[in-house]
This record gives C-alpha cells, structure tokens and sequence, in this order.
C-alpha cells in the first residue's frame, strides 16, 4: 500500500533515482535524438509580469489597461486594495501599445496613458514587475493630474483626426514628459482642465454599481465626458459654486489647453509602416469603373481552405545607391530587406489577414491586410520616392500561381508616399481589380491602359499609384481614406 505514496518513476528496481520535478522522470524510449530528447517537455509559457501603482484616493476602484480599441488588455481586471494600490497581472507574451490604464468607482474616474509595457524579451525571463510610473510618464501614482494629462492628449490627438490607435508610442512617451513638465511649471490653461479633473473626481457618485459602465467610449465624441451622465448628476466643474449640467465648460478648458503642448512624435527617416489591404467583393461585387461583371475569381478557384498573400519587392524604377556616400536612393541591403518582407515574387508565403490584426481595420469584413516596415525617402528636392511592385494571391501555403494568382503578368505598383500625413501608406484595392494600380492591361475608363508612375507627365493616363481615398462600402462613391487598424507609424524617441 506504501507503494501508492511513491513518486511513479521511483520504482525500487530503477538504477537512477529520480526526484520529483526532472523532466526525463517519465520512462523514455531507447533512442535519443536532438528532436526526441525534449519530447515530454512542454514548451514554456513566458513568466508573468505584473503593473503596481496606487490610485489617490481609489480603494475600491476597479482597474484595468484598456487598449487603443477600448478592450482590457488580457481580460485582465483587479480591485484596488484599502491601500488603494493594485497589481494587474498579465501573461508574459502581452504587449501593451497606447493603452489607457483606467481605474474607476461608480463615476469616478482615474486614467492614466501606457504608450508602452514590452512583452517579456523570452521564455527564460522571470516574473517582472512595473511600476505606473515605469511605463506612464509622470504617474508616479494614477490621480487627477494623470487623469488630466490622458485627456488631453486624446483631446489633442482628436483635433487632428486621430486616434491613440495610430498614434506614435515613443511621440506619446515624449509628450506626456513635455505636459506632465508645464503642468508642474503652473501652464495655467493646463491648470485650469487638471482643477475641473478634480472637481469631477471628487464630487462624482462614487457608489459602485451606480452606473452600467462608464468606460470611455473610444471613438472621437464630441466632448470627453459623457453628457447623460452629468445631466443625472450636476458638478460644478468650474468652481464658481454654481453646479453645470452640461458638458460645455469642460469642453472649452480642454480646447483652451491644446495649445499650451504640442504632440511630440518623430519618425525613422530610412523607413516607414507600410499596410496592404485587399479586398473580396462577391458577386453582384463592383470593380473601379462600377462595372457589375467584375468577376475576381476570374484566375483562382473559390476555396473555404484558401487565404489571401501578397507577394513582391522593390520595383526596379527606384533609385538605386552606386556608393556608399550617395543619398536619394536605397541600398542593396535596403532592397534586399524589402524583398524578404514581401516575399520576393514567391508566392504564396506572406500572408495576409482578416481578423482585425497587422493593419486590418476590422476582423471578419473581407477585407484582408498585412502591416509591413519598408524602407522610405523622404520626399525633398530631386528625390523620388520609393517604388514598390506587388501582387496578391489567394491559395493554399506554398501554392504555385496556378489557381491562386489575381491576374497573370501584370503587376500592382506603389510609391511609398505618406499622402494623408499620418505616417503610415495604406493602399487599399479590390482583388483582381484591374482598374486600379495595375500597370499594364490596365482597364481603367479614365486611364489609358497604362498605369505611370507620378513624376511621368502624361495628362491621358492616370497616376493610380499612391494611396489614396477608396470607395469602402461598394457603392462605387468613395468614402475616405482605408483604416490602418491598430498599425502604428514607426517611430523613434525623439531628440532631447
Ligand atoms: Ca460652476
Ligand atoms: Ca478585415
Ligand atoms: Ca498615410
Ligand atoms: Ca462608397
């Protein structure tokens, strides 16, 4: 019966004793390999790692990091302690990017802006631990002056028409120093929105389950309180001794404020975020000249176990450098890089996606789309920028271009040009549209059968080869520019 109590492997004929924990514990088979030596070992997860701070007067509050489409990062979610300090513990391969850390009782609120907590660097790191203040400049514990501080930095971006999702991390770090640096300075316009902060914070119903949810709602409101909720219960936002129901005061402090600090954000010169996207339309689809016969499986056969791939490289026309000392051009190293990135006219092999990541705007909408790091030149007298050519695919992994290629022989061409200023090229084209960047046999009614590049003057034919406004919804009337999704630019901090 003692024998029920020993370790499985302790068996009392075995030569080797082992001890409880040792992976090769379990009986192995006779041949040892270098592929079959670790077969009984799970691969490890990465360790935890753990955000601590304290919330100014938040016992209670529940916390969470809330990413740049309003998710909590991990489903993860904590209650601060009596201490009013907290511990968020996330899994090690979490990767926090212009988040919101929020903590909020009933309808009081604390933020705090995350421009960056890195996932761990590997599997063999231990457990680590961030303080708020490591990975939020300024927090040294979330209260009203972060609060502040996070508003208007949304406020900021959203005078620009943007949002934290495109937003450049390293710019967000580089301006929260900035702002956290004129508040301490007395900036009395940034005063004044970190007073009205607090009179919200400390006037506000901090019953908890007084509302449903008063999570900020993410897309660009017109003001950053939520007017149902200040028409439940008034605050005087201003001080005055007279209660506001409305939003107004607060709104025209915010606006007041943008201009006291700049949002700080610089860029690699030599390379810039490059988003694909295509899209399928079914039948019934339109194509760019609103013709209804468009039929984008005229080359690939429909499969449910099919994806999307886009396959290319640098297009010949662009500046190559002779030395090493010439500007305006990329090196052979640059081109190189380019074309493993893009999968070097392999087919096939760079896949895209449709489930809301790398630069897919929304998961699920047929549009598929891939984030890619190119190398740029930015624009200046006598530079022409970068020229890419590039085809998409839709097939099985390492298919051929047999049945899965969008049109044979032809392919689509793009200068890496930011034309809509938010640091990111976005070129977003129906699969097998023949009308649009293709640049031969190109079927465009307002084209001449060729597509050329912008700096060839030719008033007949079309230069369809930057990004530019598309028609998102099918209706052959464009709506806007393609959203990136959550791609960010890629930037650097900038210089002190
Ligand atoms: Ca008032
Ligand atoms: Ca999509
Ligand atoms: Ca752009
Ligand atoms: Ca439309």
């Amino acid at each position: 019966m003692v024998n029920f109590l020993v370790p499985r492997c302790r068996k009392p004929w075995a030569i080797v004793v082992c001890s409880v924990g040792v992976a090769a514990c379990n009986l192995d088979g006779f041949i040892l390999t270098e592929a079959s030596r670790g077969d009984n070992r799970q691969v490890p997860e990465p360790a935890a790692q753990t955000l601590t701070g304290t919330i100014a007067q938040g016992s209670g509050a529940e916390v969470k990091v809330l990413a740049s489409d309003g998710s909590p990062v991990g489903g993860v979610q904590a209650v601060a302690a009596a201490s009013a300090g907290f511990s968020l513990v996330f899994g090690g391969e979490t990767a926090i990017v212009n988040a919101v850390f929020q903590a909020r009782l009933g309808r009081k609120h604390w933020l705090a802006l995350v421009p960056e907590m890195p996932a761990q660097p590997s599997v063999l790191a231990p457990p680590r631990t961030f303080a708020l203040s490591d990975v939020s400049p300024g927090a040294l514990q979330a209260d009203d002056v972060t609060t502040a501080m996070a508003l208007l930095v949304l406020a900021k971006l959203h005078s620009m028409g943007k949002t934290l999702a495109g937003a450049s991390s390293s710019g967000l770090t580089d301006t929260l120093i900035d702002l956290h640096k004129k508040i301490a300075n007395g900036e009395p316009a940034l005063g004044q929105v970190v007073a009205m902060v607090a009179r919200l914070r400390s006037q506000a119903n901090g019953a908890q389950g007084s509302d449903a949810d008063a999570t900020y709602s993410w897309t660009t409101p017109a003001s950053l309180l939520r007017p149902t909720l200040l028409a439940a219960q008034a605050v005087d936002i201003d001080g005055d001794g007279v209660a506001e129901a409305t939003t107004a005061k607060f709104d025209a402090a915010v606006a007041a404020a943008l201009d006291s600090f700049t949002l700080k954000a610089c860029y690699f010169p030599d390379k810039i975020r490059v988003v694909l996207q295509t899209k399928f339309v079914g039948a019934g689809g339109k194509d760019g000249n609103c013709d209804a016969t468009f039929n984008p499986y005229l080359w690939t056969d429909k499969a449910a176990s099919k994806v999307v791939f886009v396959t290319g490289g640098i297009h010949k026309d662009t500046a190559k450098c002779q030395t090493l000392s010439e500007q305006k051009c990329l090196t052979q190293a640059q081109v190189d890089q380019a074309g493993a990135a893009m999968g070097g006219w392999v087919p096939n092999v760079v896949r895209m996606y449709d489930d809301g990541t790398h630069g897919d705007g929304q998961a699920g909408d047929g549009v598929w789309s891939v984030a890619l790091e190119l190398p740029y030149l930015e624009p200046a007298d006598g530079v022409l920028p970068v020229r890419i050519a590039y085809k998409f695919t839709y097939g099985q992994p390492a298919q051929g271009w047999t049945n899965s290629e969008e049109f044979p022989g032809n392919q689509r061409l793009l200068e890496l040009v930011d034309v809509n200023g938010d640091h990111i090229v976005t070129r977003f084209d129906l699969f097998a549209d023949e009308t649009t960047n293709k640049d031969k046999k190109n079927t465009s009614q307002a084209g001449c059968g060729e597509v050329k590049w912008t700096s060839v003057e030719d008033a007949k034919c079309g230069h369809d080869v930057r990004e530019r406004p598309v028609d998102l919804d099918g209706d052959c009337v464009i709506d806007g520019w393609p959203s990136p999704g959550a791609a960010t630019p890629l930037s650097i901090p900038c210089p002190k």
